[in-house]
This record gives structure tokens, sequence and C-alpha cells, in this order.
């Protein structure tokens, strides 16, 4: 293994590096009006939740250095649809990012209010290969009504190990003391979860979010990173007469 050179104060660490590498890779994979249109999938997904005009698309923009991946719009609504993303180096997905349309746009008729609570309901408890949750939430509202809704939806399965962390998007709008002040409100009403103060506007957070994605889908860590001519000589399974063991955690 390489050895990570000291990163300067303020500087994005060698992880960290690696992260916005990985994050860059991101490619459109399918967009899904329905659960059911959802590609079966078997590698970690990371969803991207909260209220319409959160910052949720803008946030994958950035974090993946690409300005027109996801659909970011000043009018409310503008994502629909359950967006994929690939994510991986050489073409290989080995994590999937989803874009996912916000709630609360008050201009949306009753009905699809409805229809798209219960889709949204549906891939939070159902959804099989999802990792991780990344609640975005503008710190001038803080955690509404419907972002308490959501965190009772997905607490079973929080408790069952389903990753959680809030962003408080557009943090350029805050200065320092009301930033840190929404920062332990919060996390108060988070439960003590991850909570993270982000800004497209201005970058801030962003090699750090990056890094907290990709420990999510990288449980195993460099490790399991290292190139096939770097890793132990694997046993040809033909000339095994037993089952391989399985490596140690
Ligand atoms: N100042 C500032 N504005 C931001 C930031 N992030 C997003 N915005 C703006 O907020 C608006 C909504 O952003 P989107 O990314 O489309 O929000 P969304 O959560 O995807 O919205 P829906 O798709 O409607 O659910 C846009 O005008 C963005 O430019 C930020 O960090 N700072
Ligand atoms: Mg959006």
């Amino acid at each position: 293994m390489t050895t990570a050179s000291p990163a300067l104060p303020g500087s994005p660490s060698e992880l960290e590096k690696i992260a916005m590498g990985w994050m860059h890779t991101a490619r459109f994979l399918t967009t899904a009006p329905e659960l059911h249109h959802l590609p079966a999938l078997d590698v970690p997904e990371i969803a991207f939740v909260g209220r319409s005009n959160a910052g949720k698309s803008t946030c994958i923009n950035t974090l993946t250095q690409q300005h027109r991946l996801a659909f970011a719009s000043k009018t409310p609504g503008r994502t629909q649809s359950i967006n994929l993303f690939s994510l991986g180096k050489q073409g290989i997905t080995d994590a999937v990012l989803a874009d996912l349309p916000g709630y609360g746009y008050a201009a949306v008729p009753k009905a699809a209010k409805y229809r798209w609570q219960q889709v949204m309901a549906n891939y939070l408890q159902t959804r099989r290969n999802l990792t991780g949750i990344v609640l975005l939430c503008d710190p001038r509202l803080g955690l509404t009504e419907l972002d308490e809704i959501l965190l009772d939806v997905v607490r079973p399965r929080v408790v069952e190990g389903l990753k959680f962390l809030v962003l408080l998007t557009k943090s350029d709008k805050l200065n320092k003391t009301e930033a840190n002040k929404v920062l332990s409100i919060v996390r108060l009403q988070a439960g003590g979860g991850d909570v993270k103060l982000f800004s497209a506007l201005k970058r801030k957070g962003v090699d750090e979010v990056a890094r907290h994605l990709w420990d999510w889908a990288h449980p195993e860590g460099l490790e399991g990173q290292m190139p096939a001519q770097n890793q132990p000589a694997k046993p040809n399974p033909q000339t095994q007469d037993e089952e391989p063991e399985a490596p140690e955690a």
C-alpha cells in the first residue's frame, strides 16, 4: 500500500481526492417515474432526498463536478422521477446515486403529491440495495414536518444499519453564528445522527461529503481498491477440492 503524504491544513486529504475522482466518474444510468421501473441492482445505492428546492440536484452536480448531470432549477419541482447515476472507475459500476423528486412543493396537485409520497415511502422502505440516505435541508427552514415524517419512515432501516446524513445546504446564506445554531438544533432533531454544512456555491463541505459517501460505498476501505495485480493471488477454483475459505474480516 502507498503511504499517504500528510495533507496541508484545509487541503483535501488523499482519501478525499480519491473520493472526488470517484464522484467524477458519475454517468446517467436511468430515470424511473415509478418504483417498478427501477432496475434491480446489487451495488450500494445512495439516495438524495429532501424538500423541493433544497438543492439535491445541485448537490449531486457539485459532488460529481458535472454541471448538467442532474436537473437543477430555480423552479421547485424540477426533478420529477427517480434518476440514477452510476459511479465507478473504468466503466465498472460500484455504486449508484439516486436523485429523488422533492416534497413539500405547494403548487403540486394533491393527487400527485399523494402519489409521490407513496412512491418515495415505498422506495425508502423496500429498495433492497439502498445503503445510505442523504437528507438535504435548507437551514433557513430547518427540518420541517415533512422531513420528520421521512425520518420516521426510514428510522427502522437506520436502526438496521442504513447510513444516514443530513446536509444543511445553501450554508453560504448563513453567517457563522447562524450556521452553528442551526447545526446544533438539527443535530438534536436528527437524534445525534451526522449533520454537515454544505454549500454548492462556496464549495463548502464538498470534499468531506464525497469522502463520507465513498466510505459508505466502500466499507472494505482502500484495501478493497487494490488493483488485481497487487492483490494476493486467488487460488484457481478448478484446482481446489474444497470451497475457498471466506477472507478474514
Ligand atoms: N446560494 C445557494 N443556492 C443553491 C445551493 N444549492 C442549490 N441552490 C439553488 O437552489 C435552487 C434549487 O436547487 P435544485 O438543486 O434544483 O433543488 P432540488 O432539491 O433538486 O429541487 P427539486 O428537484 O424541485 O426537488 C437552484 O436555484 C439552485 O441554484 C447553494 O449551495 N447555495
Ligand atoms: Mg432536483
